[in-house]
C-alpha cells in the first residue's frame, strides 16, 4: 500500500455515514481478518476499517492463502448486519469492487461466482465473509477485500496464469487511494439499500460470468455438474442437473466445464 493511504488521506473527501469513518492501518500485518475480528470483540463501531500495506498470512476461503504483497489492497470492514442480511454481504461487497475498480480504471469487469472479481477471466480481488454468531443473532461480520492494484502477478508463481491486477490491465499505476476511498462509499450504499430490502441480485446476477453455461460445483466432498441457471436474492447458485432436477447451492468452487 502506497504512503499516500492513510487514515488522513482516506478521510479526506470521503463522506461516508459510517464506513471508514474510523481506520485501522499498518504497513504490515498477518491479516487485517484477525485484527478486524479482535477490534470488532473489543467494541469497535460498524464501519470500522482495518487496512495493511502488506499481508504475511493473508486468508483466502477454506484456509487457502491469499498472496498480499506491497501494492495490493488488503481491507477488513467490521459490520453489524442481522442474519437475513448476512448471505447478502457477498453481493455487497463484489459489487462495490466491481463498481469502483470500473469508476476509477474504466476496466469491465465479471464476477466470478461467489466471490471473485475477474478481469478478462483473471481474478484481480477476492472476497472473504466471516461472521461470529450470537444466540440466534450476528455478533459482528467482518468483511474482507483483497485486491491486486499496482503489482505484478508474474512474480507471483502460483498465482501467475491466473491472476491479474488494476496495474497490469491499465499498463499503468492506479491510484489505491481512489480505489478505496470509491470501495467504502461503494459498500456503505449497497449495504444501507440491502438492508432498506432494495434488491441487490438482479445486478449481481447480470454480471456473473457463469450463468448460461455448464459448470462444475464443489463442496466438500461434494462435486455436482448441470447448467448454471440463476441466483436466488440470496445469492446461492441454482443448478440445473443433467436429470432435469435442480440444486441450490449455497457456496463452494465453480469451474467451466467445456
Ligand atoms: C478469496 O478466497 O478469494 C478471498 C480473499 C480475501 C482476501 C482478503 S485481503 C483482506 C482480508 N484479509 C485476509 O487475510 N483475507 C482478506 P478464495 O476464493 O479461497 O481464493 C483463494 C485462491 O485465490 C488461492 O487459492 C489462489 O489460487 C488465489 N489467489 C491467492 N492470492 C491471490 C491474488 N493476490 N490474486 C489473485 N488470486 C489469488
Amino acid at each position: 500500500m502506497e504512503s499516500e493511504l492513510s487514515p488522513a488521506s482516506i478521510l479526506k473527501g470521503l463522506g461516508t455515514k459510517f464506513v471508514g469513518q474510523n481506520i485501522l492501518c499498518y504497513p504490515t500485518l498477518p491479516s487485517t481478518m484477525y485484527v478486524a475480528e479482535q477490534a470488532a470483540k473489543e467494541g469497535a463501531a460498524e464501519g470500522t476499517i482495518v487496512i495493511a500495506g502488506e499481508q504475511t498470512g493473508g486468508r483466502g476461503r477454506l484456509g487457502r492463502k491469499w498472496i498480499s504483497p506491497p501494492g495490493s489492497l488488503s481491507l477488513s470492514i467490521i459490520l453489524h448486519p442481522t442474519p437475513i442480511y448476512l448471505p447478502h454481504l457477498i453481493m455487497v461487497a463484489s459489487l462495490a469492487a466491481s463498481h469502483s475498480i470500473e469508476a476509477v480504471t474504466g476496466l469491465k469487469t465479471q464476477i466470478k461466482w461467489p466471490n471473485d472479481i475477474l478481469i478478462r477471466g483473471k481474478k484481480v480481488c477476492g472476497i472473504l465473509i466471516q461472521s461470529e454468531l450470537r444466540g440466534r443473532g450476528v455478533d459482528f461480520a467482518i468483511m474482507g477485500i483483497g485486491m491486486n492494484i499496482n503489482l505484478d502477478p508474474s512474480a507471483f508463481p502460483e498465482i501467475a496464469s491466473t491472476a491479474t491486477s488494476l496495474s497490469k490491465e491499465r499498463g499503468e499505476e492506479v491510484s489505491p487511494l481512489k480505489i478505496v476511498q470509491c470501495l467504502l462509499k461503494e459498500v456503505e450504499r449497497l449495504y444501507l439499500a440491502a438492508k432498506a430490502a432494495e434488491p441487490l441480485h438482479e445486478e449481481w446476477r447480470q454480471r456473473l460470468e457463469i450463468l448460461g453455461k455448464v459448470i462444475r460445483a464443489k463442496w466438500g466432498d461434494v462435486v455436482e455438474e448441470g447448467y448454471a441457471e440463476s441466483v436466488d436474492p440470496d445469492g446461492s447458485l441454482l443448478l440445473r442437473r443433467p436429470d432435469g432436477s435442480l440444486v441450490r447451492i449455497v457456496a463452494g468452487d465453480v469451474t467451466l466445464r467445456s
